[in-house]
């Protein structure tokens, strides 16, 4: 069959399709979650999180319009679990946005809970588990919504998808106490050990000539984003975050945590050679480079099975820039114009620093996310006409109450030196402002001695006409950037950093998005509750569990105190020694200086410092 026949059935079916759209099916994963082994960098095999006895685990593969249901079995037998579906906009189905503590309870081993809610959008998007550190672990994996009607379905002959991720050794239970550590007080993220191309490495992909591919990327790494590019190959840019955009062409991309982008890829008509298809991970992010960890990898683009294979050699500038596409510059296909100016606008700072009980901290605004006792969900559905008062979410939750409809600003500045993906759930959001811009600048406030770029109101460039749109965007060093979105859903959404170690954190903030209007159309599915009780958990009451007076927060989880800025504890001192002198002479520093003196100081010295890590690991 020629292309263009091809071309025409896919037409046919492409009116077909639209004409079944209003007949959509149900699709019904059961997910057993079970622990299984897996050795996907050849390193070193370990346990990791399977469904149904395998990993790699599922695409999730469902057309537009269709309703997703998938029953979770939680069979760890020594861990909470549950599911997000990232980038779903949960539109009246909030409870199903699988956060533990936010909008259900976690799912202790031996529970099931079923999640279940209609898929009206395109693209690309993934699932992961959402409850503590669990999706290092494996529990992640591509969520891919086919479309007969995107512009571009005409345009590509076939279609595949690439994760690309960061890949720790050991558990996560294991390099997670050493992280959030009175010995680990400037906060360093541990080092992956490996990064993967779709689950595995140095694989081929085979092509034919003269055809176009969708390739769907989505990087589902707990911290490290990575460059991508195809050697002698340029690509348009589709889709980012499940917005389509008008086709752009572009030859590096920079992924971070979270984010995905669909391209479609022109393959060339001569098969005499192959081509490298280059992943390089930003190494800017790491405290330190240990020199096993391999950043620069190699997979190829398979056009002749008998060709040679070559490494590539890496040349990109990753260190004084980011030489990569610039996503704030993309259109969106559907043109949706800048949005009204905001009738609410949410400030926030990011700030990463240690709390007087010696353990590092994200922040914003000075707070640091600490869960509640009870869900957010649960408390806005039974709190009554209180449910718009933020102070029974507790200040430590960072909750914003967002009017039904009204148009949305978060202006968020960086004072930290680290660049971070915030993720917005249940919306997508228009980018309005972003600084530095991708390029030789992005870098140039990195330095802990610059005093950074703050955004001011009164004196910006002219906003994007068509701002772009996606639901994860990358915060440059010390800069800021502005998105906008209306409040027409319904819900419980977090705002957070999506490197998973910032998560735990705390750069997290809740936005109660018209909670009146959330108790008149959701109720919680039984299965919901029985995990709660299972689990020991309330599902009334305010932050601190108390039905009697919602403005009583008396027994709320709260943040440690400050330390004066700009002195270190003396523990602190000690650690800081620690982790320079050990940090680095090996493959995952935490794990060196888990191993080291400070661990049993930690045990025997902790002391009160260790409560406020307790009282939030008691709730997970
Ligand atoms: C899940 O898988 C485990 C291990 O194969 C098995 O023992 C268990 O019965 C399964 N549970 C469910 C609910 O399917
Ligand atoms: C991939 O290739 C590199 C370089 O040849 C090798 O060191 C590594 O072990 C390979 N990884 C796997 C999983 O085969
Ligand atoms: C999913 O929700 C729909 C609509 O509420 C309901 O009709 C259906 O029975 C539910 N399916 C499952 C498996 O719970
Ligand atoms: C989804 O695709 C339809 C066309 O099928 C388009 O009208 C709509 O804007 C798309 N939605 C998003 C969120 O891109
Ligand atoms: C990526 O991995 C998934 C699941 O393991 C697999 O289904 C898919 O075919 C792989 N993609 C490519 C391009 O090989
Ligand atoms: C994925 O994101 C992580 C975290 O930002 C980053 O380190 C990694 O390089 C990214 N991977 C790819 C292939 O873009
Ligand atoms: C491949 O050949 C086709 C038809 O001969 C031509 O239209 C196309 O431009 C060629 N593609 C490339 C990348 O050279
Ligand atoms: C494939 O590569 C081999 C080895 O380089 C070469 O001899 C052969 O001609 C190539 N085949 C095609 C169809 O280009
Ligand atoms: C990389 O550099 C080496 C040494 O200069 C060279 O032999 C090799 O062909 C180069 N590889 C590519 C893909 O250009
Ligand atoms: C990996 O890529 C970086 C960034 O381009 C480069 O500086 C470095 O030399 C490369 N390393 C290797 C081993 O190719
Ligand atoms: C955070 O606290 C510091 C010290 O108390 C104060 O100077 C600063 O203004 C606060 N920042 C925010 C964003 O509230
Ligand atoms: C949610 O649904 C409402 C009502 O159908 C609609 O107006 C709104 O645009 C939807 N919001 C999102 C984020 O899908
Ligand atoms: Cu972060």
């Amino acid at each position: 069959m020629n292309l263009q026949t091809l071309i025409s059935i896919r037409n046919i079916c492409a009116i077909a399709l639209c004409l079944w759209e209003s007949s959509a099916k149900t699709v019904t994963y059961d997910f057993n979650v079970t622990w299984v082994t897996a050795n996907p960098d050849g390193l070193a095999e370990r346990k990791v999180i399977g469904i149904n006895g395998h990993w790699p685990l599922p695409i999730i593969e469902v057309d537009k319009n269709d309703r997703l249901v998938v029953n979770m079995y939680n069979g760890l037998g020594d861990k909470d679990t549950s599911v997000h579906f990232h980038g779903m906009y949960q539109n009246g189905t909030n409870s199903m946005d699988g956060l533990s503590m936010v909008t259900q309870c976690p799912v202790p081993p031996g529970s099931s809970i079923t999640y279940n809610f209609t898929v009206p959008q395109n693209g690309t998007y993934w699932y992961h588990c959402h409850t503590d550190y669990c999706y290092p672990d494996g529990y992640r994996q591509a969520l891919i919504v086919n479309d007969a009607n995107a512009y571009f379905y005409d345009q590509y002959d076939e279609q595949f998808t690439i994760t690309l991720s960061d890949w720790y050794h050991e558990m996560m239970t294991e390099i997670a106490p050493d992280f959030i550590s009175p010995y680990n007080p400037a906060g360093a993220e541990p080092i992956p050990n490996a990064f993967l191309f779709n689950d595995t490495m140095n694989t081929s992909i085979p092509v034919q000539p003269g055809k176009t591919y969708l390739v769907r990327l989505i990087n589902t790494s707990a911290f490290v984003a990575q460059y991508f590019y195809i050697e002698d190959h340029t690509f348009d840019i589709v889709e980012i975050d499940g917005i389509y955009t008008e086709p752009t062409q572009a030859s590096t991309l920079y992924i971070h945590v979270a984010q995905r982008y669909s391209i479609l890829l022109r393959t060339k008509n001569a098969t005499d050679q192959n081509y490298n298809i280059v992943t390089v991970a930003d190494q800017v992010l790491l405290d330190v480079v240990p020199s096993h960890l391999v950043l620069n990898h190699t997979n190829w683009l398979e056009y002749n099975s008998s060709a040679p294979k070559t490494q590539a050699n890496v040349t990109l500038d990753i260190v004084s820039g980011l030489p990569a596409f610039d996503d704030f510059t993309l259109v969106p296909y559907d043109k949706q114009p800048l949005l009204p100016d905001p009738d609410y606008t949410i400030n926030l700072q990011v700030a990463m620093r240690e709390l007087a009980n010696g353990l590092p901290y994200a922040f914003f605004n000075n707070i640091t996310y600490t869960r509640p006792d009870v869900p957010t969900l649960y408390t806005v559905l039974s709190s009554g006409d209180l449910a718009t008062n933020a102070a029974i979410y507790s200040q430590y939750t960072n909750p914003f109450i967002l009017p039904k409809n009204a148009v949305v600003d978060v202006i968020v500045n960086n004072a930290d030196t680290g660049s971070h993906p915030f993720h917005l759930h249940g919306h997508n959001f228009q980018v309005l402002a972003r600084f530095p811009s991708y390029g030789p600048s992005f870098y140039a406030y990195k330095s802990p001695t610059s005093s950074g770029v703050s955004y001011d109101p009164n004196n910006h460039p002219a906003f994007p006409s068509f701002p772009a749109r996606r639901d994860t965007l990358v915060m440059p060093p010390r800069g800021y950037f502005v998105i906008r979105f209306i409040a027409d859903n319904p819900g419980v959404w977090m705002f957070h950093c999506h490197i998973d170690w910032h998560l735990e954190q705390g750069l997290a903030a809740t936005f109660i998005e018209a909670p009146l209007e959330l108790q008149a159309q959701l109720s919680i599915p039984a299965d919901h509750l029985a995990a709660c009780e299972a689990r020991g958990i309330k599902t009334t009451g305010n932050a601190a569990g108390n039905v009697e007076d919602f403005l009583d927060l008396r027994g709320e989880n709260k943040q440690a105190g400050f330390i004066p800025y700009g002195k270190f504890t003396a523990k602190g001192y000690v650690a800081m020694g620690v982790s320079v002198s050990s940090a680095c002479a090996g493959i995952l520093c935490l794990a060196v200086y888990g191993m080291s003196d400070g661990k049993g100081g930690k045990k025997s010295g902790g002391g009160g410092a260790g409560a406020l890590v307790t009282s939030r690991e008691k709730l997970t």
